[in-house]
């Protein structure tokens, strides 16, 4: 009897003691989730029920990757997974769900090589064959140099004798994806190489006037198959050309893209719209970047509708850091919305990490990527503070070398946060990868919380509409069609379709 006494009471005070320690803990994690991205939204019971759903996809491919580590998809090279997300129930949920926009991406990166491969079986498109292989729309032989000779691509194919093989090797200039991406990209320096040259390859292609146009007609029509309804491209504005060698200045590429977007508004007006962010090369000198910037106010003035700002692009670790346009940046800081690339870098203290600083003193709206960022205490309250919003391109930056497992990207930080994080995809054609869902995927199961839920999964397409450069009234009716197809969605909901 005594003994037990002793028992019960050592029993008690231990429950007792346990349930102040178990309170406060569970209130010190609910906090803490409060504050995470999507943490504080509440659902309706619909949205709950899919929640539900989802939630129970997540955790069984997230507990047996736990287990199971060695199979853990997402902490080895993208290329290596790709294909297998896609049998994913999660990825499937994610690729139906309403995502509201695409503010990061550039446009000969966007549609891949299925669709390039079918450029090249156009009328007159003439190939040099020799390294670097150029492709080029025209009338007569183009003069341009080439080490071997221009040819009609209708004629290279009908002189090979493979022509399974001839197309196989012609696909892989369309690509960065190989079978082996450990042993081609050991580092950063290979990765941008290769995707370097898949823009030189194409960009002669796609720069023939009816091709460019089309190119962004059927661009928007895989981001809407893709579940977005609005998108802000990045473009260099090459220099358009006719058949009969005809090139036009940059203006006409811009106008070019307005004519695509009506054209493509007209046939798909549950569409809100593209807007065209001009970003030249940032690997130039002050009087280049001075041009470039009168261009860009020449553009605001002639198409404002479909202009959103500014960006310098290219690897930023070997282009010219912000710092070096300060000056010519600053004269047209009021007229002109910036979203500058900044930080897209694994060197701290480095010059490019330091562009984090010039993109917020000098006003942008949004970064590009900010990978950096959570390196600099002083820039997040920044960010915060100016609400700047946060293109973040997870799977660019694995396949381009910034980072491998995807548990250690930076974005778990902003998630933690709840940063404006605007999640986009940069360049999905030359990785093969979906318009979006990809990367939504991908930083839902490897860089999000295991408890983040569908509450992330919206506040991440409320933020893509809310961070645009839509204006006010815009922004409320893109907001408003956002969430009539967002219930719409949770309304048709059946768990069992998946
Ligand atoms: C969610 O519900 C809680 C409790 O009812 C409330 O305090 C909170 O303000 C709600 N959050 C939002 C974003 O509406
Ligand atoms: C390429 O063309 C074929 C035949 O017209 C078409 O079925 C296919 O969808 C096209 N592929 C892409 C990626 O556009
Ligand atoms: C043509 O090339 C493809 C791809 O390399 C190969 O699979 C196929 O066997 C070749 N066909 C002939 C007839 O050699
Ligand atoms: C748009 O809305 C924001 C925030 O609600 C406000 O700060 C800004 O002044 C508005 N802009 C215009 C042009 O009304
Ligand atoms: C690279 C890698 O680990 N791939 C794995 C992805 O997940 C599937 C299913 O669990 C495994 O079979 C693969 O080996
Ligand atoms: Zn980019």
């Amino acid at each position: 009897m005594m003994r037990l006494q002793i028992f019960f009471s050592i029993f008690t005070s231990v429950i007792c003691l346990d349930e102040t320690y178990q309170n406060k803990r569970a209130k010190l994690l609910s906090d803490e989730f409060k504050l995470t991205l999507g943490g504080s939204l509440n659902l309706t019971d619909k949205e709950g029920e899919v929640n539900k759903c989802l939630m129970q996809y997540k955790n069984k491919e997230l507990n047996y990757a736990f287990d199971h580590p060695e199979y853990y998809n997402l902490s080895h090279h993208f290329f290596t997974y790709k294909k297998k997300i896609r049998e994913s129930k999660v990825y499937q949920i994610i690729k139906d769900l309403p995502k509201g926009a695409v503010l990061h991406v550039h446009d000969m990166g966007i549609l891949g090589p299925d669709y390039l491969m079918n450029v090249t079986y156009m009328d007159k498109l003439y190939v040099c064959l020799s390294y670097p292989v150029q492709l080029r729309f025209a009338e007569k032989t183009p003069k341009l140099s080439c080490a071997s000779s221009w040819q009609l691509m209708s004629e290279a194919r009908r002189k090979t004798t493979n022509v399974t093989k001839f197309d196989l090797e012609l696909r892989k200039l369309f690509t960065i994806v190989v079978d082996n991406p450990d042993v081609v990209y050991p580092s950063i320096t290979q990765s941008w190489d290769v995707f370097m040259k898949y823009f030189l390859t194409v960009s002669q292609m796609l720069s023939h006037r009816p091709v460019w146009e089309q190119y962004f007609y059927d661009a928007l029509k895989k981001f809407r198959e893709d579940n977005i309804m609005y998108v802000e491209v990045r473009s260099i504005l090459p220099n358009l050309y006719e058949l009969d060698g005809t090139t036009y200045g940059q203006i006409v590429t811009a106008k070019a893209y307005r004519k695509a977007i009506n054209r493509f508004m007209k046939d798909y007006p549950d569409f809100i719209g593209a807007k065209l962010i001009y970003a030249p090369p940032r690997k130039v000198d002050t009087e280049a970047v001075k041009i470039d910037l009168d261009l860009a106010l020449e553009i605001k003035h002639n198409m404002p509708e479909h202009f959103a700002g500014f960006d310098l692009v290219g690897q930023e670790d070997k282009g010219k850091p912000l710092k070096d346009f300060v000056p010519q940046l600053e004269t047209t800081a009021k007229e002109l919305n910036y979203f500058f690339h900044a930080g897209e870098t694994d060197w701290y203290g480095s010059l490019t990490d330091e562009n984090l600083v010039d993109a917020i003193l000098l006003g942008a709206k949004r970064l590009g990527h900010a990978y950096a960022l959570p390196k600099h205490p002083l820039l997040m309250k920044e960010v915060i503070k100016n609400n700047i919003g946060l293109e973040v391109n997870v799977v660019s930056n694995t396949v381009l070398s910034l980072v491998r497992d995807l548990r250690n990207h930076p974005l778990s930080v902003f998630f933690a946060n709840d940063l404006p994080v605007v999640l986009s995809s940069d360049d999905p054609g030359a990785w093969e990868a979906d318009p979006i869902t990809d990367d939504f995927y991908v930083a839902f199961m490897g860089v999000a919380s295991k408890q983040s839920d569908l509450r992330m999964l919206k506040k991440l397409a409320l933020n893509s509409l809310e961070y645009s450069a839509l204006d006010n009234q815009s922004k409320n009716e893109a907001l408003k069609r956002f969430n009539r197809k967002w219930d719409e969605f949770m309304k048709k909901f059946k768990c069992s379709s998946y």
